[in-house]
């Protein structure tokens, strides 16, 4: 049994959601997991006698300008490594949590190992910024260990910043229980959804890297030629600019906007695809999850994506900015049943086989495992 300090963003997004599940399974496997966090994980939903969690608060000294979060962080983690014995602490996040890890870590009076691992915006948005480099730099050389989402992530993670650490692929998982595919055409009904009408679902948190006018102009095409409704799932920046986007275009009352959704499994169980045209996106977890719904998925050939999408046997894979293509490929399969059903099952057998949770947590329980050996 070890003890595991884990430090995420709790708020919605991928990163939170992967360290939080990752926190409960190791729990169900007899380790003791401490969340320290600004505030409750949002996907930490039950009980568990394994589970604890820190809180990190923030006061406003008059004196600061700005509340100095990082080093507030850093001293929580260092006592939680002494008080709680850890042997591990396990950020998700080069900035800043790798760096106050390694903070804490010099602070504390025992030896932790440090894991860190690497999402995606971390690297791909921080690290283009020269103000943040050499720190992202750090947080990754001092890290005991460092795992990444994709092997396009280490590629960039390598490029970008010219590390020479070694940095194991660790695919993203999703927990089956809360993703499969449910029977539920009251939903549909709901929703005004007409049996005939094809559903493309987009889950985001519209920001501008997503690109949520390309899922727009795409279901545009789709629209033309063939009865459908896109369901446009989460809430951020971008959102007004597509609601008008969507009223310019006149498909107002085939796109329904329904922001923030706790049971997006329950929209996947009643859509026929999925459409994600990021221009970045180191894995692209939603995909797994509508995968694991049996929906099939388009998305573009950008970072960690053709990782997850089998071109052709789970969905397609387009180029960026590619809606013409993104629309004859989903109309070439939402036309044809027999193909619709062979890439569902496809894109199922893919998330189990390749993505399956049991073997995921495994893999950081063996980086773990070297780490303390
Ligand atoms: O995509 C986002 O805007 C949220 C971000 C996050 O921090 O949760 O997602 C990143 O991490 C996810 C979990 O590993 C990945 O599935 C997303 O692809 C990645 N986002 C980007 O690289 C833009």
């Amino acid at each position: 049994m070890k003890k595991i300090g884990i430090t995420c963003y709790p708020t919605l997004g991928g990163s939170g959601v992967i360290a939080t599940e990752l926190g409960m399974k190791m729990a169900e496997l007899g380790h003791e997991i401490h969340f320290i966090t600004t505030s409750l994980p949002f996907r930490l939903n039950h009980i568990h006698p394994n589970i604890f969690y820190h809180e990190v608060e923030v006061s406003h000294y008059p004196v600061f300008q700005y509340p100095p979060f990082d080093l507030v962080l850093a001293n929580k983690m260092a006592e939680v490594i002494d008080q709680e014995k850890l042997d591990i602490l396990h950020v998700h996040y080069a900035m800043p949590h790798a760096i106050c890890a390694i903070l804490a870590r010099d602070i504390a009076e025992r030896d932790v190992k440090i894991v860190t691992t690497l999402h995606g915006t971390d690297i791909t948005v921080l690290g283009i910024d020269n103000a943040l480099q050499k720190m992202i730099q750090h947080g990754i050389e001092q890290s005991d260990g460092v795992t990444a989402v994709s092997k396009s992530l280490v590629n960039q993670t390598k490029e970008m910043l010219g590390v020479s650490k070694d940095i194991d692929v660790i695919y993203n998982f999703v927990n089956e229980e809360n993703y499969e595919k449910k029977t539920l055409p009251g939903i549909r009904r709901q929703y005004g959804i007409q049996p005939n009408e094809k559903v493309i679902i987009h889950t985001s948190n519209f920001r501008k890297v997503k690109r949520v006018q390309d899922v727009i102009y795409t279901f545009r095409d789709i629209h033309d030629k063939m009865s459908a409704k896109l369901l446009l799932v989460g809430d951020g920046p971008e959102y007004s600019s597509m609601y008008q986007l969507v009223r310019q275009l006149g498909l107002t009352e085939s796109v329904l906007f329904l922001g923030k959704q706790k049971n997006v499994s329950d929209l996947f169980s009643i859509s026929d695809l999925k459409l994600l045209m990021s221009e970045k996106e180191s894995f692209g977890l939603v995909l797994l999850e509508a995968m694991s719904c049996q929906v099939p998925c388009i998305g573009t050939n950008v970072g960690g994506i053709p990782e997850v999408i089998k071109h052709n046997e789970t969905g397609f894979v387009v180029e960026l900015g590619d809606t013409n293509s993104a629309a004859d490929y989903a109309v070439y399969l939402l036309r044809n049943e027999s193909e619709l059903e062979r890439f569902s099952q496809n894109a199922l057998l893919h998330a189990r086989e390749n993505f399956y949770s049991q073997s995921i947590v495994q893999q950081y329980v063996d980086v773990y495992d070297r780490l303390m050996d």
